[in-house]
């Protein structure tokens, strides 16, 4: 089975405002929605899309965080969250203009896990895990949540010999990368913050990959409409350059895009099909309007478009 954990989740309140968004004037709303938040809860949507069960878990509050599980199983998504009375889950604030220049996200820090909704999702995961499973963590706790925390979860997964996949950042991506996933999905940001280093080019992409090689299986580093780059413990590196295509709303893609590293980690592909695979899905989501949708009958066509390159 695959699991997906989400200890932050959120609804996404996607705000389409007419012509450009500008600071002293009244921008007038075309359209207000509402749509599942991530980010773990996208790669199970992705999954669910997909033809791939998974179940999702992590922590859910009040009337938002019912309506985002709800809005996950009409999807086809099996919904295990822990729900924490008394709190709620937050609103992530997605604003579209008519610019087609990329979306603006403002998010909540999210409710406080207490100590008792912590214990329940570490037995669950000690109860539900076999070897044989994948694990996705994806997204940023809370604030306030500990990093031993946040490692005792990792750590469950792994001493169940269930492969980890990781799209963190920051402290908890540096953390995470102690406890040696399979793979890990920092965005380019992030993984110039991880090295502390500007990196512009592919090659210097590259060559930071080569000095942390070895500290999980697969490191994916997506690239935004650049594609992305992945290197695995021996050093092989593997270019992916994305479709061109006319982006909708980019929220939401790069957690698809890990959708379909899974979906090819599940069907143990290589890591060439994997990338080829995962820019498709993460592309077709830039394409769509919403937070968690894809057009699954465009995959074939953008694959063919998606360029692998070795890098040696
Ligand atoms: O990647 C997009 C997204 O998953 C949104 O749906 C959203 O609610 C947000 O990211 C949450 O990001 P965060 O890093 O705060 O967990």
């Amino acid at each position: 089975m695959i699991y997906t954990v989400t200890l932050n989740t959120a609804i996404d309140r996607l705000i389409q405002i007419y012509g450009k968004l500008q600071r002293k004037h009244n921008n007038k709303t075309k359209l207000t929605t509402y749509d599942i938040g991530g980010k773990a809860t996208h790669v199970s949507v992705a999954l669910s899309m997909l033809g791939i069960d998974s179940i999702a878990t992590g922590f859910i509050g009040g009337k938002a965080g019912r309506m985002m599980a709800e809005m996950m199983e009409e999807k086809g998504v099996q919904c295990e969250f822990i729900h924490q009375a008394g709190s709620e889950t937050r609103e992530s604030i997605i604003l579209i203009d008519e610019t087609n220049q990329g979306s603006f996200m403002i998010t909540q820090p999210g409710f406080t896990i207490l100590e008792d909704s912590l214990k329940r999702l570490k037995t669950y995961l000690d109860s539900q895990l076999k070897d044989e499973d994948i694990v996705v963590f994806a997204g940023s706790p809370p604030s306030g949540f500990h990093l031993s925390d946040y490692v005792d979860l990792l750590s469950i997964v792994k001493s169940k010999g269930a492969k980890l996949v990781v799209d963190s950042s920051g402290e908890y991506l540096r953390e995470a990368i102690h406890v040696k996933p399979y793979l890990i999905k920092p965005n380019e940001f992030e993984f110039q913050e991880y090295v502390n280093k500007k990196l512009t080019s592919i090659n210097d992409f590259k060559e930071a990959l080569m000095e942390v090689k070895g500290k999980c299986d697969y490191w994916v580093v997506s690239l935004g409409k650049r594609g992305s780059i992945s290197i695995d413990a021996e050093g092989n590196c593997i270019y992916a350059a994305a479709p061109k295509v006319q982006e909708v709303n980019e929220t939401g893609a790069g957690d698809f895009f890990v959708g379909g590293l899974v979906a090819k980690i599940y069907e143990k592909a290589s890591i060439e099909e994997m990338l080829r695979f995962a820019s498709a899905v993460g592309t077709s989501k830039a394409k769509q309007c919403d937070t968690s949708s894809i057009d699954v009958g465009d995959l074939d066509r953008l694959q063919s478009l998606v360029k692998i390159e070795r890098i040696d």
